[in-house]
């Protein structure tokens, strides 16, 4: 029997993707669906995949649904001229959403569990597009959520 409640959950699965990008500076873009479009981070350094390991992640300017996909070239003289291939793909749930932190279920190839992206709390303009990225310590949330919907 399929129950409501599992289709409400399947359209909760959101689009996550990490696109490799080779410019200027080799960094990788960490995107995901909300609100009709790609909200986007570049992190300087490799995606976190273990526990303990936090990433800077600059928030940048949303890109259109349907960027997920893109890989290839993009051409010299360009902005962002340089390779981009995906890194990561798949799905996330959103756990929890305030104004400067969001905590997400990434079930990806090579991310999988509990991530937490928190803004920096600087005094700066220029720090507000400033985020840590990470996975949670604590992991054991998955199975509460997974008893709430599945
Ligand atoms: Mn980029």
């Amino acid at each position: 029997m399929v129950s409501s409640r599992t289709k409400t959950n399947k359209s909760q699965q959101l689009i996550y993707v990490i696109q490799k990008h080779e410019s200027s500076h080799l960094h990788y873009d960490l995107r995901l669906e909300l609100d009709g479009s790609l909200k986007s981070w570049a992190l300087p350094k490799l995606p976190p995949l273990r526990t303990g390991e936090r990433r800077l992640a600059i928030k940048v300017e949303d890109h259109p649904l349907g960027y997920e996909t893109f890989e290839g070239i993009i051409p010299a003289g360009q902005y962002g001229a340089g390779r981009v291939e995906i890194w990561d793909k798949g799905f996330y749930q959103l756990l929890d959403k305030r104004a400067n932190k969001l905590e997400i279920l990434i079930s990806g190839e090579k991310l999988k569990g509990i991530y937490s992206l928190i803004q920096f709390q600087g005094k700066n303009k220029e720090d507000k597009n400033l985020w840590l990225f990470f996975k949670n310590k604590d992991q054991k949330k998955i199975v509460r959520v997974k008893g709430e919907n599945y």
